[in-house]
């Protein structure tokens, strides 16, 4: 039985995406490394080092950790910058209404994330106070595909991996949804995914005769 859902945010509560591709294009064209959409996709739900080791392997010249660091920071703060044109309108279709039924039905909710940003981004867009957990980039020590901060979500809730579900949007997050043995639902580009227990095309879906907490 379903006793607490698990959102992912980028990607599921609200798109970041254009801006997180803004930030590291500058980045890389600063750099000189080529970059696009494509390789942006690879990023989805990958913390910001491994997504600088994902651009970076395209570079012709060997970074040293200091310029690393330096490229993450110069990325982080661009991005934040961007993070200030969100606002409410920035919430993806349904997300407002699911919250609503879940709470309606006892059922417990959390944010599950791998941004370091995710307090800035759901206090933009006015959700901060609207989830009973947040476990995000600062908490945890292995991104996803590792379970930790799926598993450390389920704690912040007093419940058991069983108890819960994971809405995610990336391949990795699934991974790390079915590596934390919860149940997991995969919308936009994780609709696709083979190891995702349930399918959507959106979080509106969820409401659609309460699909994935009929069958647990
Ligand atoms: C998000 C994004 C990733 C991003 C990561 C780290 O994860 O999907 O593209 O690289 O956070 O973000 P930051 O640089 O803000 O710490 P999620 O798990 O919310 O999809
Ligand atoms: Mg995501």
């Amino acid at each position: 039985m379903i006793k607490g859902v698990i959102f992912d945010l980028d990607g599921v509560i609200v798109s970041t995406d254009d801006l997180h591709f803004e930030a590291w294009q500058f980045i890389a064209n600063q750099e000189g490394i080529p970059f696009d959409r494509t390789i942006n996709h690879q990023l989805r739900g990958v913390s910001r080092m491994e997504s600088l080791e994902i651009i970076l392997s395209r570079a012709s010249k060997v970074y040293s950790n200091d310029e690393k660091q330096s490229l993450a920071t110069q990325k982080n703060e661009f991005y934040v910058r961007l993070l200030d044109q969100l606002s409410e309108a920035d919430i993806l279709p349904g997300v407002k209404e699911t919250i609503r039924l879940l709470k309606q039905q006892n059922i417990k909710i959390a944010i599950g994330s791998s941004s370091k940003n995710a307090r800035k981004i759901l206090k933009k867009i006015g959700l901060l106070d609207s989830f009973d957990a947040i476990i995000d980039g600062n908490d945890i020590t292995y991104s996803k595909p590792h379970p930790e901060v799926f598993i450390k979500a389920g704690q912040a809730l007093g419940l058991k991996p069983e108890q819960c579900a994971v809405v995610e949007d990336a391949e990795a997050g699934i991974l790390a949804a079915k590596n934390a043995k919860m149940f997991a639902i995969g919308i936009g580009p994780a609709s696709l995914s083979k190891m995702a227990d349930k399918t959507l095309l959106g979080i509106n879906e969820l409401l659609v005769g309460q699909a994935f907490l009929d069958n647990k």
